[in-house]
C-alpha cells in the first residue's frame, strides 16, 4: 500500500540526523527538502522529524542564515557537483556547506511537527533559529518597499523555471569547465541544459567571490520565497504564543509581507516575479504565483482570482499543479522546473486552499495520491499523462503524501477514514526507531 511504500523510501534515504533528498542524484542534506520531509515524517516517526530540522539548523551561520545544502563528508566530492569545494565554506558547526539559501517554509514544518505530536520544548529550541533565519533575508534580502529578493534561480528552489529565463540571459559565463553529474542519473531532456549549468556557476561563483554578500547579475523577488517568508512570520506567531513569547510583531510582519505582495508583485490574477534591477515584473505563467494564496490575509479579491487562474490556466481539476501554465510557449510537461508537476509545489498550492476552497484542494489531494500510485514517488510528473520523471523513491514526494493522506485520505476526502489512520498508528509503530535529537 502506498503509506508503507512512502515510509519505505523515507527509511532507506535517512542517514542518521537527515533524509536525502535521492540517493543518488542529491545524496546530501537540501533544506527546503527537510521542511518538506519532517512534514511527512511527524506523522509517523516524530523524533525523526525533529531530528531533520535540527540538523539542518546546526549548519546555520552566524548571519542567521540556513545554506541551501549540507554537505555530507562521506560522499565523495565527485558525487554531486557543485560540492563542497565548489562552495568552498563552512557554517560554524563544521559542517561544508552552500552559501545560498532556500525558500524558508521550516517555520511552518516545525509547528506541523509539533501539531502532529506537541513538544513545546522542541518549539523553544528551534524558534530563535527560525527567528534568525528571517533575519538574515530581512537585514541582507530586503528592499525598501518590503520585498525579499533571492540572488540566483536555485534559491527559488524552482532552478530551472521559464521565468528566470530573462534575468538569467543577463548573466555572462564562459564553459564551465566541469563534469555535470546529474546527467548520469537522469535522462538530459529532463535537466537543464548545459548553457543553463553555465550561467548557473558562473553566479554562484561570483556570490562566492564576495563572501556570499553582494548579489551579482541576478537579483529577483520571487512570489513563491516572499510567501513563504510571509507565512513562516504568521506561523512564528502561532509558536510564539506557545512558547510565552510575543506574537505581535510576526503578526505585523506576516501582514506588512502581504501588502507588499500585493501591492508590487500582483497583477491579473496571478502574483509574478519583479526583476530588482529593471524594476520590471516578469510576468511569465509560474505557479509560483499560485503560492501566495497559503498567506493567511491574502485579500479576498486576490485569492478569488487567483483560485479562477489556478482552474483555468493551470487546470487544478487535473488533480495536479502543473509547475508553469501549459498555455506558454515555454511549457515542457517533462523538462524539471518548466511545466512537470512537483508533489511538494501542489502541496503548497493545497495548504493555500484548504481553508478557502476545501472542494479544491480534496481535488489536489487525491491528484497527488493518483499520480504516486501511478508512477511511483517520482521527483516529477507529467500533468496529463501522469507520467513520472526525474529520479525515482524521492523524499518529499514521499513525505507530502504521507501528510496528505493523514489529513485527506487517500481519496481527497476530509478527515481520513479509519482505515488509513489506523495505517499510518501501524506504522509509527511498527518504525518507531529510537532517533536521538542533535544535542
Ligand atoms: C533541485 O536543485 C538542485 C540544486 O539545489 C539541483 O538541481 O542539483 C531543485 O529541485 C530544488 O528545489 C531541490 O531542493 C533540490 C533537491 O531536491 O533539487
Amino acid at each position: 500500500m502506498i503509506l508503507r511504500d512512502a515510509v519505505r523510501v523515507l527509511v532507506a534515504n535517512w542517514d542518521g540526523s537527515y533524509t536525502v533528498p535521492s540517493r543518488r542524484l542529491y545524496p546530501h542534506q537540501w533544506s527546503w527538502d527537510s521542511a518538506f520531509i519532517a512534514i511527512g515524517n511527524a506523522h509517523w516517526a516524530p523524533r525523526r522529524a525533529r531530528a531533520e530540522l535540527l540538523s539542518l539548523f546546526g549548519a546555520q551561520w552566524r548571519d542567521g542564515r540556513v545554506p541551501h545544502i549540507v554537505f555530507n563528508p562521506a560522499v565523495p566530492e565527485g558525487a554531486y557537483f557543485p560540492g563542497p569545494e565548489f562552495w568552498e565554506v563552512r557554517a560554524p558547526s563544521g559542517s561544508a556547506t552552500s552559501g545560498i539559501v532556500q525558500p524558508p517554509v521550516h517555520a511552518l514544518a516545525a509547528w506541523r511537527v509539533h501539531l502532529a505530536d506537541p513538544d513545546p520544548a522542541f518549539l523553544r529550541r528551534i524558534y530563535p533559529k527560525l527567528v534568525a533565519q528571517q533575519e538574515f533575508l530581512r537585514t541582507a534580502r530586503r528592499s525598501a518597499e518590503g520585498l525579499i529578493s533571492i540572488v540566483h534561480p536555485w534559491e527559488s528552489g524552482m532552478d530551472n523555471s521559464p521565468a528566470w529565463d530573462l534575468p538569467l540571459a543577463a548573466v555572462v559565463a564562459g564553459p564551465m569547465g566541469v563534469t555535470r553529474r546529474d546527467l548520469a542519473h537522469v535522462s538530459p531532456d529532463e535537466r537543464p541544459t548545459d548553457r543553463d549549468y553555465e550561467r548557473y556557476t558562473a553566479l554562484a561563483r561570483a556570490y562566492r567571490d564576495t563572501g556570499y554578500r553582494r548579489a551579482g547579475a541576478f537579483e529577483v523577488e520571487c512570489p513563491l520565497f516572499n510567501a513563504a517568508y510571509g507565512v513562516a512570520e504568521a506561523t512564528l506567531a502561532k509558536i510564539a504564543a506557545v512558547i510565552g513569547a510575543d506574537p505581535a510583531p510576526h503578526e505585523r510582519e506576516a501582514a506588512a509581507t502581504t501588502a507588499a505582495m500585493v501591492e508590487h508583485l500582483y497583477d491579473d490574477g496571478l502574483f509574478h516575479a519583479r526583476d530588482r534591477r529593471s524594476g520590471c515584473l516578469l510576468r511569465s505563467g509560474s505557479a509560483a504565483g499560485l503560492v501566495p494564496l497559503m498567506l493567511p490575509d491574502l485579500p479576498r479579491e486576490a485569492a478569488a482570482a487567483l483560485v479562477a487562474t489556478a482552474l483555468d490556466r493551470f487546470e487544478l481539476k487535473r488533480g495536479l499543479i502543473p509547475s508553469f501554465a501549459p498555455d506558454m510557449p515555454e511549457f515542457d510537461p517533462a523538462r524539471y522546473w518548466r511545466g512537470p508537476s512537483w508533489i511538494n509545489l501542489t502541496w503548497l498550492v493545497w495548504q493555500g486552499l484548504r481553508e478557502r476552497r476545501p472542494d479544491l484542494a480534496g481535488l489536489l489531494a487525491g491528484g497527488m495520491v493518483r499520480a504516486v500510485a501511478h508512477a511511483g514517488f517520482r521527483e516529477y510528473f507529467d500533468p496529463f499523462t501522469l507520467q513520472g520523471h526525474g529520479c525515482r523513491d524521492f523524499s518529499w514526494s514521499a513525505a507530502l503524501v504521507l501528510d496528505v493522506a493523514a489529513q485527506h485520505g487517500l481519496d481527497g476526502v476530509a478527515p481520513p477514514g479509519r482505515q488509513v489512520a489506523e495505517e499510518i498508528r501501524s506504522l509509527r509503530e511498527a518504525h518507531h526507531v529510537g532517533d536521538q535529537v542533535p544535542a
